[in-house]
């Protein structure tokens, strides 16, 4: 390798970093100048593992040479094309090849440029439809407790983080929660879906009747609750949010902006889970996370209800200037290629035996109080410092990046989401380096 280390900024004062500890980071900064495959390089040399695949977005790892190609290819052919009224072809491939990857039902795609993009749009599709069907008084939403859907105003509404709510005031109105599904007491150790709490997706008809079923617009969950910790769903349980949502005319929307593309083994979580709701969000792994992008997908039902009245008239008020981004599309239509060729989603299937088998050797470790696992995904619970939360996994993660190993912690929650191209001997090294520090922790 070239030693043309790009150097460090020595004034880190100017960026305003998202969702991190700005001063603390500034004191003692941990930069990644360029990363290839498994692995990322930092300022100093060092090679680390990628544990995280980026932030649960890099699926098909790092620089992988079909992307870098295709971003190359389109910033020289066609760098930008106005998103209302004009087209350009590879958008409407994309949307094409997103409709063949996903379920079934999902016949129709709406383009954003992250998640929390993703959740805004399918939020007020969902009402809209309603009103489009006659159904104007439809304008409830349901989220859950310790649910992520981005940190946009109406996703911190439906959301149930509580620190991503509480300072931001009123949010919006007219919104519920259901409980969290989490329960150590019942479930903790649990290989891949927990036995207990399917009832907990009831609490959707307290809900209803409370309102009255027939303002509700849509119900959003995660099917697998992933930055909050890696929460699965018990045995059940989203089968019965749909039944419940078919039986009062309620929409179900599934957030894969994580369980999308390859993540548990399949193309998105509702078909891991045979369970499928009336519109998907996605956006991370749509293009490995390389470029942002996201889009809604929904049903033929849904969309059509839409397109009716005069034909020179917009259906629906909404777009972002970057919706399917000439670039963004270019860079999706090579990661799922990607996908295709090397089979990743298949690949993450096999391996999640292996995978689940490592994440439960570390049953024995000091401060573990819960391990699950599903897919390419573990969530490591550890035991809290009395008067300290975060601090133990934290340290962890800081024990783990000075080892050369990336993972990710949410409270005292360490979360693993490695890229789907990791290999045996990777999954082997990860675990040995968790073993050692989480060993060594106070
Ligand atoms: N919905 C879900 C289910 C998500 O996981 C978003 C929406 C928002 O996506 P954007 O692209 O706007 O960030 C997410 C994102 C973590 C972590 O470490 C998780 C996310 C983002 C960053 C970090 O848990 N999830
Ligand atoms: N703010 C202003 C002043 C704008 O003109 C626009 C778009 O034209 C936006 C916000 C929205 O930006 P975007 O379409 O990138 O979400």
């Amino acid at each position: 390798m070239a030693l043309d280390r790009p150097s460090v900024p020595n004034d880190l004062s100017a960026f305003w970093m998202p969702f991190t500890a700005n001063r603390q980071f500034k004191k003692a900064p941990r930069m990644f100048v360029s990363a290839k495959d498994m692995h990322y390089r930092t300022a100093d040399g060092r090679e680390v593992l990628d544990g995280t695949a980026g932030l649960w977005c890099c699926n098909a790892g790092h620089s992988r040479p079909k992307i870098v190609e295709a971003i190359r290819a389109q910033a020289g052919e066609l760098d930008y094309a106005p998103a209302f009224q004009m087209g350009h072809p590879k958008a409407f491939e994309l949307a094409n090849r997103l409709r063949d990857l996903a379920p079934d039902p999902m016949e129709h795609v709406f383009f954003t440029n992250s998640g929390s993009e993703s959740v805004e749009t399918a939020l007020k599709i969902a009402i809209a439809y309603h009103r489009a069907k006659g159904e104007g008084q439809r304008t409830r939403l349901v989220g859950r407790e310790r649910g992520y859907h981005g940190v946009n105003f109406g996703g911190i509404s439906v959301g149930g983080i509580v620190n991503n709510r509480k300072f931001f005031g009123a949010l919006l109105n007219g919104v519920d929660h259901l409980p969290h599904t989490h329960d150590l007491s019942r479930n903790a150790f649990s290989r891949g879906q927990p036995e207990h709490g399917a009832e907990l997706a009831d609490e959707l008809e307290r809900i209803a009747q409370l309102h009255g079923p027939e303002t509700i617009a849509a119900v959003i969950v995660e099917p697998m609750a992933g930055s909050t910790g890696v929460l699965m769903p018990p045995k059940g349980y989203l089968q019965r949010l749909r039944d419940l949502c078919n039986r009062h005319g309620i929409l179900l929307i599934f957030d894969e902006v994580i369980t999308g593309f390859g993540r548990l083994g399949s193309s998105f979580a509702a078909e891991h889970f045979g369970v499928m709701p009336d519109l998907i969000t996605c956006a991370k792994g749509l293009t490995n996370g390389v470029i942002p992008m996201g889009a809604v997908l929904c049903t033929s039902e849904i969309h059509d209800a839409f397109m009716h009245g005069p034909e020179h008239l917009i259906e629906l008020f909404h777009g972002y200037t970057y919706s399917g981004n000439p670039i963004a599309a270019a860079t999706g239509l090579a990661t799922l290629e990607t996908y295709a060729e090397e089979g990743l989603f298949q690949r993450a299937a096999d391996l999640a035996g292996y995978w689940e088998d490592a994440v439960h050797s570390l049953r024995d470790c000091p401060h573990v109080i819960d391990l699950r696992n599903m897919g390419l995904i573990a969530g490591i619970e550890l035991e809290p410092i009395a008067g300290a939360p975060t601090k133990r996994a934290f340290q962890a993660f800081l024990d783990c990046y000075e080892r050369g190993v990336l993972i990710r912690t949410t409270g005292d929650i360490i979360a693993l989401s490695p890229p789907l191209i990791i290999e045996k001997a990777h999954i082997d090294h990860l675990f040995s380096v968790l073993r050692d520090v989480l060993q060594n922790l106070d």
